[in-house]
């Protein structure tokens, strides 16, 4: 099975209004919740395309028991801990499809449970076959916890896939995991560049086998040991982009499995990542609109560097 990891879990709320304009009341014409946080969006994604996933992380509260009961099938090992859940609200303005999203901080998470967390992630890690390790760190936990859970897969012999951002990203990526897949925020406060071919070849440098950075309506730029490319999509698409990065790691995982090439694994990520737009909601997509968009995304390979 595929194993994602999702410490901070949330339960995402996402509100539509007709137009957002600031210093001003709106109300909201439909409310969505969902179970949410990065690696939750990874598994709902994964699970839709017919993969075995299992998915693990700290849950809390009655917004802990609220994102047990979305969960609709995906295997959980969620780790039941004294704190409540955060929530997320993303706000969707209907007339731009500009999204702002507003993040909680997290349950704080003691030294016991942490320490029972990393005993049942490798005992979970005995019959993965890979793992992602997503999001933001809920308060308690060290900032080295990435960096650790990659050396804990790596020596486990599991492929492993790191999604995550600042002080975690910057020590998880010296561990060497197998995919690191920044945002061009992410990229540039690592590397310090907002170019993203030398930032992305900085970036990899730094020890992943292989990193993904994911450009918005961009697509993704992927420098690999097998060599370095960009993937972009046929057309722009409009709607709701959050958790489009998290079908871009979903796809990441299903061809890292699956041993594709390199090009198949970026054509299939960028067309998920597009038809997740199309869904109204993170960890969803359009199922039509991801077999169309694949047969049209353009995968350029770019000289090789140093
Ligand atoms: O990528 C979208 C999303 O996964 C939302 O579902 C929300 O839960 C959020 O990101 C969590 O991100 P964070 O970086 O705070 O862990």
């Amino acid at each position: 099975m595929i194993l994602t990891v999702t410490l901070n879990t949330a339960l995402d709320l996402t509100y539509r209004v007709e137009r957002l304009v600031p210093h001003s009341s709106h109300r909201v014409t439909t409310v969505t919740e969902r179970p949410g946080g990065k690696g939750l969006n990874v598994a709902r994604v994964l699970t839709a395309l017919g993969h075995d996933v299992t998915v693990t992380g700290f849950v809390g509260g009655a917004t802990g028991e609220a994102l047990r009961a979305g969960l609709n099938g995906v295997r959980d090992a969620l780790f039941p801990v004294l704190g409540s859940t955060r929530r997320t609200v993303a706000v969707v303005d209907s007339s731009s499809g500009d999204t702002t999203q507003l993040n909680e901080p997290g349950p704080l998470i003691t030294p016991s449970e942490w320490s029972t967390f990393l005993t049942s992630y490798e005992t979970l890690l005995t019959s993965a076959s890979a793992v992602a390790l997503c999001g933001s760190l809920p308060p308690g936990v060290p900032v080295g916890a990435y960096a650790h859970l990659v050396r804990g897969a790596r020596a486990a012999g599991v492929p492993v896939l790191l999604d995550t951002s600042g002080e975690p990203l910057r020590r998880g990526i010296a561990a060497r995991p197998d995919i690191v897949k920044p945002n061009a925020d992410e990229l540039a406060e690592l590397t310090g560049s907002w170019e993203p071919l030398p930032a992305t070849r900085a970036a990899r440098r730094r020890g992943a086998h292989a990193v993904v950075a994911s450009l918005g309506p961009n697509g993704l730029l992927a420098a690999t040991p097998d060599g370095t490319w960009q993937a972009t999509p046929a057309a722009i698409v409009s709607g709701n982009p959050t958790g489009a990065g998290d079908s871009a790691v979903a796809a990441l995982l299903a061809g890292l499995v699956a041993g594709d090439p390199w090009p198949k694994r970026l054509a299939s990520a960028v067309a998920l990542s597009a038809a997740t737009v199309l869904a109204p909601v993170a960890g969803e997509f359009d199922a039509d609109a991801y077999t169309e968009f694949e047969a049209g995304v353009s995968v350029v390979q770019h000289a090789d560097a140093a």
